[in-house]
Formats: C-alpha cells, structure tokens, sequence
C-alpha cells in the first residue's frame, strides 16, 4: 500500500472509534479528517448520503457505515484477524456488534451523550432529562444484563481479540464522556471487560484526542488535534453550518 487510507469522522463518536482501533490493530496507516457529522458540507454529503460517521476512503473506493469498513479492513488486511475463525463464533461475534451498534448506539449514544452533549454544545437546546433518566435506569440494564450473561471473567469474548469485544468496549468509552461507570457490583464481568478493553494500547492512544475533543468548540479541534500530532488530512468537509441529519433520531 502506497497512500495511506482516509477516515473522515470524529474521534468522539463510538463508531468511528471502532474503525480506528480496527486500523490500529491490524497496523494499518490513515490520516483522519475529524468532522462532525453535522457540520459536513457538500462533499460530505456526497461522501456519506446519510451524513453520518465514519467514512472510510482508500483511492477510488468510498465505503459508509463502520461494520462495512471493518469487514473490509478484515478482507483487505486479514492479520492479524479480528473475527473469529470459526463459522459459529463469527456469526456470534457478527451479532454483538450489531447489538453494540444498533442498541448501545440507541441507548448510550442518541438518549444519553447526544441529550446530553450535542444537543446542548451544537444546537443550543435543552437536555430532556427523562430521557436520559430512562436510557440510565432502564434501557442501559437491559443491556448490561445481557452483557453479563455472555462476557468472559477473564480475557476476550471468543478468546483473541475480535471485533465484538471492540464493538462492545467502544460504547462505554461514550458512557463514561457522560459520566456514566458500570457498577461492578451488579454487573462485574461487564466492568472489569470495558477496563480491560478501554487499556488496550490501541483504545489508550485515542483517549488524548477524544478527551482534547470533547473539551474544544467545533471550529477549533482541528487545529488542536494538529499541534498534539494528530495524523490529519490535508483539508476538511467539516466547516460547515450546523444542521441535523438526513436520520434525524434525537
Ligand atoms: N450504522 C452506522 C452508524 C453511524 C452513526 O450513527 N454515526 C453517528 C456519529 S456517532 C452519526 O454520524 N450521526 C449523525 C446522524 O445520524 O445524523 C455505522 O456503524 O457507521
């Protein structure tokens, strides 16, 4: 591979996370333009027709939705592999990302860090209080009961590494942005796996950049991020005014 490949998403969104930590494992060179998915402009929308985060490009190809790009990192850079060999586990593992991504996305990401974040931050409204409560007391022990049932003691989910276990840990980096902790006492096997999984190296040296992000006005990450040395591209589709999505779900 000659040119390192683009993601264009922001280091806070737990699906871009996925991608990045994906890129990182399998050692894999990008560059990352962190917009946003509300402020990309007209070439974002061309690049992502749900103006949504990540997108991934490598030359010609423009790929959409995280579970695609992973799938597409696994065939293009099979090792090392983040899916299970075996035909049952990886279609186990196949469908915990998914849980991860549509449930915990529903939960963790639209009722409590965009009521609590970007709704605030972006679109200068309010936070719906019951909903977060909701998501909180109700929605999220759904999930955490589930999770526990089916996360190992000790190490990864179908033994090495794979893209549930990156899928899981990568909502709960967003639940602790909103100040959200699993209680080990209720659910241990759930907490000792998001700290073991959010200390991996490659989830660890994202954390500057999310943390950086989430304490920086829009118009001014992407300068930040440079001077930390963030891999950036050359130019942006984030700058443009903010407007809600072609989904709109918050
Ligand atoms: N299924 C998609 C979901 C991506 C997604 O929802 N990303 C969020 C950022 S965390 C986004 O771009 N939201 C903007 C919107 O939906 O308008 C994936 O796995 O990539």
């Amino acid at each position: 591979m000659t040119e390192p490949l683009t993601i264009i998403g922001n280091y806070i969104s737990p699906y871009v996370r996925k991608v990045l930590v994906c890129l990182d494992v399998k050692g894999i060179p990008y560059r990352i333009d962190p917009i946003a998915p509300f402020v990309g402009d007209d070439a974002f929308s061309r690049l992502s027709p749900l103006r949504r985060i990540p997108v991934l490009i490598d030359g010609d190809l423009v790929l959409n939705d995280s579970t695609v790009i992973c799938e597409y990192l696994q065939d293009r850079f099979p090792t090392p592999s983040l899916y299970p060999a075996d035909p049952v586990q990886r279609a186990q593992a196949r469908w915990l990302e998914e849980y991860a991504d549509s449930y915990l996305g529903d939960v963790v990401i639209w009722r409590m860090f965009f009521q609590k974040g970007v709704r605030r931050f972006l679109f200068n409204e309010g936070t719906d209080e019951d909903v977060v409560r909701k998501a909180r007391d109700e929605e999220l022990p759904v999930a955490l009961d589930y999770l526990e049932a089916r996360l190992p003691e000790e190490g990864w989910i179908f033994g090495e590494l794979s893209i549930a276990d990156i899928s899981v840990a990568s909502f709960f980096r967003n639940a602790a942005f909103v100040k959200y902790q699993v209680d080990p006492q209720r659910w241990p096997r759930v907490a000792a796996f998001v700290g073991r999984a959010l200390a991996l190296p490659a989830f660890a040296r994202l954390a500057a950049f999310e943390d950086r992000t989430l304490r920086t006005p829009l118009p001014e990450q992407r300068a930040v991020l440079s001077e930390m040395g963030a891999p950036l591209t050359a130019t942006t589709c984030g700058n443009a005014a903010p407007r809600y999505g072609v989904m709109r779900l918050g």
